[in-house]
């Protein structure tokens, strides 16, 4: 089974946090290609708490905290980001490169954290304002060295766009599978590296279940748009 998934890991209301994530994290760890720990886990109870869940992980960890701020402060939070054992961290493009974007790409460099930019997002108000500067955002991508981009399931046309502008260095992170409508495997077909997948997965009855399940209809779909099926 190839590592083609990434785990949102957003625990909703009224559950305790820790234990909901650990839970999903023990059932998925191996099947998957890494996690993504957002604000929702964070907010209540602190990174602390998730260290020792994720301390010998060696998938991807992504802290997903969507950093946007000038570039001193979001390199503070990258520091402290690296603290708690995350590789990888996503901040938002629109903030610019200079004294900004720039800065964050260096401290991202002298730490080893793999750097996520977000150039489009899945949701309909993306197009408002996002969209639009597009290839602004994917000129600073390529400009910052970003490790991977974060482009819309929801929106296939925008992950071709980006992988006709980005050729093969830089990954494409896409969420929008499943929860948010688009079908399992869209996004690999056309041109994402990975589908980051929340909800479907980690709400289901058996996660473990579901998440093979769904990882085969990946598997199969990706096989039929390559034409090796
Ligand atoms: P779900 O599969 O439950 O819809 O989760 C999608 C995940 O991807 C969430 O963690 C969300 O924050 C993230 N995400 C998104 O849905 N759209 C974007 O454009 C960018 C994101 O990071």
């Amino acid at each position: 089974m190839v590592k083609i998934i990434i785990i949102a890991l957003d625990p909703p209301p009224n559950v305790d946090e820790v234990e909901w994530i650990e839970n999903r994290f023990y059932e998925l760890n191996g099947l998957v290609s890494g996690f993504k720990i957002g604000l929702p886990a964070v907010l209540k109870n602190g990174l602390e708490s998730y260290k020792r869940i994720f301390k010998d992980y060696k998938g991807l960890l992504i802290a997903d905290f969507k950093l946007a701020d000038i570039g001193d402060i979001m390199s503070m939070s990258a520091e402290i980001i690296k603290s708690y054992g995350f590789n990888a961290m996503i901040a938002h493009s629109f903030v610019g490169y200079s004294n900004a974007i720039d800065k964050l790409s260096k401290k991202a460099k002298d730490l080893g954290l793999k750097l996520i930019l977000v150039v489009s997002m899945s949701h309909e108000g993306s197009k408002e304002y996002i969209d639009g500067h597009l290839n602004d955002f994917l000129q600073i991508a390529v400009k910052a060295n970003a490790w991977g981009v974060v482009a819309p399931a929801t929106r296939v046309d925008v992950i071709r766009n980006v992988r006709s502008k980005v050729g093969k260095d830089i990954k494409i992170l896409s969420p929008g599978v499943g929860a948010q409508g688009a079908d399992f495997g869209s996004a690999i077909c056309n041109g994402a590296d990975y589908e980051i997948i929340g909800r479907s997965i980690t709400g289901a009855e058996n996660i473990k279940e579901k998440a093979t399940q769904i990882i085969k209809t990946i598997e199969e779909r990706v096989k039929i748009c390559r034409g090796l099926q």
